[in-house]
């Protein structure tokens, strides 16, 4: 049994990461998150408090880093500002938490020794053609396109050179698209279940033909579990659950799922620099340790996803009308 410290553990991916990690170890947990306006303590809610200690806190703070790493086995970075277009309204927040964050969690865990995950994404390796019949793969050159995805490709670089030059017993893995429960309003997909509980319409980039990989959060999770258990120190595994789906065609499956018609969404102005396609490949992680995806039937794990924001109108709805308001600014 270890205490695991939890970093962005009130948002989307990190809570789910914490409902797992009580639910099905042994292992104690701290979060360690500021609670931004994407953290969300009711996203821990219904947890063993003797399992989970929660710290209000940023993780570009040194002292406080240092005294919390200091208390815990292994580190599992998730903290991050997380949403593209957000870091095309206004940058600064990303390069502070992404690159200088990441930074001070390096600097603590080399001091004392621990183990260190970093949780990167996709979007580090830029996009794919449609037709373009290769996936990512741990070998394919970084590319990112964003100035969210180059703080991440930022903050991967420097683990691997806080591994080579100093030792730390750091892994990353960079995972496709997340869905299901607690996440944000601002995202995709609860963006347009919520728009639709509001008698709002769905509202699609461009033309919709953009790609991505879909994974349930769940799966994610186990992806990491297994990483933190068997992983070898140094490497990177990219976590992907085979789930690639264009947006028009998630738009109307969750059109039809809440008994709209297919059709019954709008047309906004595209992303600026939008990637076109991520698609993973994640023979490593499988082939060697043995991970597979739990979630294999979108249509259910979406149903279910829908089912949870019917249910927890309380969690969603303050965030909602502030991220529209946002959106109405961009023409989005
Ligand atoms: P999120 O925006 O839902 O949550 C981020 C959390 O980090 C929030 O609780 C926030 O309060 C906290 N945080 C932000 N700045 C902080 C700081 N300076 N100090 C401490 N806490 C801070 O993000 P998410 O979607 O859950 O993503 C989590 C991680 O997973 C990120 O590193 C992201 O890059 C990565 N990732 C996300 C996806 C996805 O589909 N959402 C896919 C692959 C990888
Ligand atoms: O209202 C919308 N309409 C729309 O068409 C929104 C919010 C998005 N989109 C499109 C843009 C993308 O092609 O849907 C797709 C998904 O958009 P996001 O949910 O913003 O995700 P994405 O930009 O793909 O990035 C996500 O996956 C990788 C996470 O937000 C990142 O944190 C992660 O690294």
């Amino acid at each position: 049994m270890a205490r695991l410290l939890v970093t962005g553990g009130a948002g989307f991916i990190g809570s789910n990461f914490v409902h797992y990690v009580v639910n099905r170890t042994s292992h104690d947990v701290t979060v360690l998150d500021k609670l931004t306006y994407a953290g969300n303590r009711a996203s821990l809610d219904g947890l063993a408090k003797h399992r989970v200690s929660f710290i209000q806190g940023d993780v570009a703070d040194p002292a406080l880093v240092d005294d919390v790493v200091s208390s815990t086995d292994a580190v599992v970075h998730y903290a991050a500002e997380s949403h593209n277009d957000n870091s095309l309204a206004d940058s600064h927040p990303f390069l502070h938490t992404n690159l200088i964050g990441t930074y001070t969690l390096l600097e603590a865990v080399r001091r004392h020794g621990t183990r260190f995950h970093h949780i990167s994404t996709d979007e580090v390796y830029g996009d794919l053609e449609l037709d373009d019949h290769q996936r990512f793969t741990e070998e394919t050159p970084y590319n990112p396109s964003s100035p969210y995805s180059s703080t991440k490709a930022g903050s991967d670089l420097l683990v691997r050179a806080w591994v080579r030059s100093f030792g730390v017993a750091a892994t990353i893995s960079n995972c496709s698209n997340n869905y299901g429960p607690y996440q944000h309003v601002e995202k995709f997909i609860p963006r347009q279940i919520t728009n639709i509980l509001r008698g709002i319409r769905p509202k699609l980039y461009g033309e919709g033909r953009n790609v991505r990989d879909w994974i349930h959060a769940d799966d994610h999770s186990s992806a990491v579990m297994s990483i933190l258990e068997k992983g070898r120190i140094g490497e990177t595994y990219l976590i992907g659950a085979d789930g690639e789906k264009d947006n028009k065609a998630v738009v109307e499956l969750v059109l039809t799922l809440m008994g709209r018609p297919a059709d019954a969404y709008d047309h906004v102005k595209d992303r600026a620099g939008h990637d076109l396609r991520y698609a993973i490949d994640s023979t490593k992680l499988r082939d060697e340790l043995g991970w597979h995806p739990q979630y294999r039937n979108f249509e259910q794990g979406l149903s279910a996803t829908i089912e949870w924001y019917r249910d927890h109108e309380e969690w969603w709805s303050p965030s909602k009308e502030l991220t529209e308001a946002f959106y109405a600014r961009l023409g989005q």
